[in-house]
C-alpha cells in the first residue's frame, strides 16, 4: 500500500468515525488510527517454520498475541507519550525513570513487543551451525554449540509457567544463558538479548500440547544463524536494538 493510499484509508476511517460515532469504538479503526506503535510484519510466510512451528500457531502468535501488545502500547502512549519517544530497547533500559503508572505496561507489553520482534527475525532459517566470531564466543562462553543447546533446552523446560529462555550478550561480546518470567526483557536489567525462545504455551500448544521439550528441540531446525550473527556484530558495535 502506498503512503498516499494508506493516508486516504486512515482519513476515510476518521471520516466514518465522525459520521457514525458508534464506529469510534471499533477496535479495528481505533488501532488503525492510534499509532505510534505498529506490528512488524513477519519476515517470511507463516508456514515458513513448518514442521517445527505450524502455520496456525505462527498466525495466531503474530497476528493476535503480538498485535495485542501493540494495541496496549498505543493505548498507553495516549497518556504517556514518552514510551514512544525513544526506541523500545531504551524505554526498557530506562524503565526506572518512567512514571510509576506506566511501568507495568512497559514491562509486559513493551517487553512483549521487544521479545517477539526479536523472535520473528531469528527464525525462518535452516538451523545448522553458526559461523565466525559467534561460533568462537559460543565455544568460549557456553561450552560449544551442543552444550549450549542442551543447557538452553533444559533452562527452557524449567521455566515455571510462562516466560522466555535467552542468550544475552554484553558490549564485549560475552554470552550468557538466562531465563525470564512472563514478558520480562533482559534490557530492564541492562543486558542485551542475542537470541531467545518463547516458552509460553501459546508458542507451541496447538502442535505439541504439553510437550515443551519437543518444541524446544525442534526449534533449532528453523533458527536463522546468519540473523543471529548479525545481532552479535550489532551488539559489539553498540547498534543492537530489541
Ligand atoms: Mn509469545
Amino acid at each position: 500500500m502506498t503512503i498516499l493510499t494508506r493516508r486516504r484509508a486512515l482519513l476515510g476511517a476518521a471520516a466514518l468515525a465522525t459520521a457514525y460515532p458508534i464506529l469510534r469504538s471499533s477496535p479495528a479503526l481505533a488501532q488503525a488510527a492510534a499509532g505510534p506503535f505498529t506490528l512488524p510484519p513477519l519476515p517470511y510466510a507463516p508456514d515458513a517454520n513448518e514442521p517445527s512451528i505450524d502455520k496456525m500457531t505462527m498466525e495466531i502468535h503474530h497476528g493476535r498475541h503480538h498485535a495485542a501488545f501493540i494495541t496496549n502500547l498505543n493505548n498507553a502512549a495516549r497518556d504517556h507519550p514518552q514510551i514512544a519517544a525513544m526506541p523500545m530497547h531504551q524505554v526498557l533500559q530506562k524503565i526506572g525513570e518512567m512514571p510509576e503508572a506506566v511501568r507495568g505496561i512497559i514491562r509486559n507489553s513493551g517487553g512483549g513487543h521487544a521479545n517477539h520482534a526479536m523472535f520473528w527475525t531469528i527464525m525462518g532459517g535452516k538451523g545448522g551451525t553458526p559461523g565466525g566470531d559467534l561460533a568462537a564466543a559460543i565455544t568460549r562462553d557456553l561450552g560449544g554449540l551442543d552444550k549450549m543447546k542442551t543447557d538452553f533446552n533444559a533452562a527452557g523446560v524449567r521455566v515455571f509457567g510462562s516466560g522466555w529462555v535467552f542468550v544475552t550478550v554484553d558490549a564485549a561480546g560475552k554470552l550468557a544463558l538466562t531465563t525470564r518470567p512472563n514478558q520480562d526483557n533482559p534490557r530492564t536489567d541492562g543486558q542485551m538479548v542475542l537470541m531467545g525462545n518463547d516458552v509460553w504455551e501459546h508458542a507451541y500448544y496447538l502442535k505439541y500440547q504439553n510437550r515443551r521439550a519437543d518444541y524446544l528441540a525442534g526449534w533449532w531446525n528453523i533458527v536463522n544463524w546468519p540473523a543471529i550473527e548479525a545481532r552479535y556484530a550489532a551488539a559489539k558495535a553498540g547498534t543492537l536494538g530489541v
